[in-house]
């Protein structure tokens, strides 16, 4: 293991704002560094102390991005805790429960998924709690760029060849039980799916599902956030409505009634983007065999296709050339079975296949136009691109995923920007990205017009993103050509970026 320090035990955070604002790189890396190693708990990484207290799929996947430039056995090691939840039909669930933590610390806990019972029919763990819900598969993409900051040690500890048929199994959950539209794509069941939680795509899919009786339950969010950035309690109902249901129909797919089915290009681009990952994954596991291995060799070929597949079905079935952007389609509207409709609400979960390579040329250039254009306002209005339409009528600047900017969503943004090559845009997309990580002390997210900080602070993916992008996006290593050659293509100049961009 790293000589990094050990885990702080767990201590119920108050809201807390770094002291100093870190102006530089080596003092923004500096306080970056502190926050992961605050949240850490031993195995994994908690999104923050006081709000978020256990763990969190995509959180930890974006964390381990960052934790790579730390150690990369400490990355690997949060990616393989979130893994060894992994249920029986591959699906990765989206919290993992830390035994340690109160009962009332999180709602909903443990007590109310209660995955040992409820899931052992789809193969919920018997020892670790769970939720039964998942989130946007980032997995693969996290383990590939773990694996790349230290191929070696990573060879050494056969952590590619531990994880791939882990990461292999969650792709399978998600493309074999979640088409729901049946046409290839994957549905989200839950508005905590996308991990877009309260998004204003959610709106007409949402009104039509009963809510839970309030008095049925405790907000424990509004222990920590404030009222006016959280979702509202109407909203909430329904979220508890969604998920006991589903529970109660012991997490099977095929026999849950799914009221709420929809499928997000951002969860879908995550997932392609996973398995072009996964292609490289298969290519370094058959090349790097395990002793004695007698099972067939992994087949990149097989990913690519999948990927392929998938990009197909994404443009063919959620592009919008009038909104010049992507579009969340409502599974249900119109009864079970039908064709479903397109969602007409700009979320920033249109713009994320940016990150999906070989996307047709029309569809990037309308995507480019729509991120400067009057709904995004990149680099007019706005400097970090906001989670939904600036001009939508549901925007509002401190409510969560319903107009603040997100550090995650920006961070797979300059890495879109930059794969079609548009690296001035990604340059100044990053110092933006670094800038408000600093100055509003690692903040949940933020105001896209003022910069303002809201929801938690030392918030780990936001920290952690923000080590990625001053290193460079890879550690560059010896012998190691890939990453030498994509730290080249960053055209790093971290310290200028930050001290020219900090705090404007
Ligand atoms: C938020 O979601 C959780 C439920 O999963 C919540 O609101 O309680 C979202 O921002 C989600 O994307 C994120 O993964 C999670 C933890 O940071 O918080």
């Amino acid at each position: 293991m790293s000589a990094l320090p050990p885990a702080q035990p767990y201590i119920p955070a108050q809201r807390s704002r770094t002291a100093h604002t870190p102006v530089t790189a080596a003092q923004l890396r500096r306080a970056a560094r502190r926050v992961l190693l605050r949240n850490w708990t031993g195995a994994s990484t908690v999104p923050s102390r006081a709000l978020y207290p256990h763990q969190w799929s995509w959180d930890s996947a974006f964390v381990a991005i960052g934790l790579r430039h730390l150690s990369a056995a400490r990355a690997q090691r949060e990616l393989e805790t979130l893994l060894a939840a992994q249920w029986g039909d591959g699906r990765v669930p989206h919290i993992v429960f830390n035994p340690s933590v109160p009962p009332g610390a999180y709602f909903p806990g443990p007590d109310f998924w209660r995955s040992p019972a409820a899931g052992a029919g789809t193969g919920a763990p018997a020892r670790t709690q769970t939720s039964g819900i998942v989130q946007p598969p980032v997995h693969a993409l996290a383990a590939w760029l773990v694996h790349r900051a230290d191929p070696a040690a990573s060879r050494r500890r056969g952590f590619l060849r531990r994880v791939y048929p882990k990461l292999v199994a969650w792709h399978r959950y998600l493309t074999d039980h979640r088409d729901l539209g049946g046409h290839g794509l994957v549905s989200v069941v839950h508005p905590w799916e996308p991990g877009m939680d309260n998004s204003p795509a959610w709106d007409v899919p949402l009104s039509r599902v009963e809510p839970a009786d309030p008095a049925s339950f405790h907000r424990a969010d509004l222990d920590h956030g404030a009222a006016a950035d959280r979702p509202t309690d109407l909203d909430y109902a329904r979220y508890v409505r969604l998920a006991s249901d589903y529970r109660d129909h012991g997490y099977r797919d095929g026999d849950a009634p799914h009221p709420f089915a929809v499928e997000d290009p951002g969860v879908n681009a995550l997932l392609i983007a996973s398995e072009h990952a996964l292609a490289e994954i298969a290519a370094e596991v058959a090349a790097d065999p395990a002793p004695g291995r007698t099972v067939p060799a992994p087949d990149p070929d097989a990913h690519r296709a999948r990927a392929a597949r998938l990009t197909g079905a994404l443009v063919a079935r959620l592009w919008d050339t009038r909104s010049g952007m992507f579009l969340c389609r409502d599974v249900r509207a119109g009864g079970h079975g039908g064709r479903g409709e397109p969602i007409r609400e700009r979320s920033v979960a249109g713009l994320v296949p940016l990150v999906v390579p070989g996307l047709p040329p029309e569809v990037v250039r309308a995507l480019l136009e729509t991120l400067g254009g009057a709904h995004f306002g990149l680099g007019g209005p706005v400097r970090l691109v906001p989670s939904y339409d600036l001009l939508g009528r549901a925007f509002d600047p401190r409510r969560y995923w319903r107009g603040p900017a997100w550090f995650n969503v920006n961070w797979l943004l300059e890495r879109g920007l930059r794969q079609y090559g548009h690296e001035a845009r990604a340059d100044s997309l990053r110092a933006a990205v670094l800038a408000h990580a600093a100055s509003s002390g690692f903040a949940e997210y933020v105001d896209p017009h003022t910069g303002a900080g809201h929801g938690a602070r030392e918030f780990s993916w936001t920290a952690a993103l923000a080590l990625d992008l001053l290193s460079g996006g890879v550690r560059a290593r010896p012998g190691d050509r890939t990453a030498v050659r994509a730290g080249a293509r960053a055209r790093v100049r971290p310290e200028a970026l930050v001290r020219g961009a900090a705090l404007r």
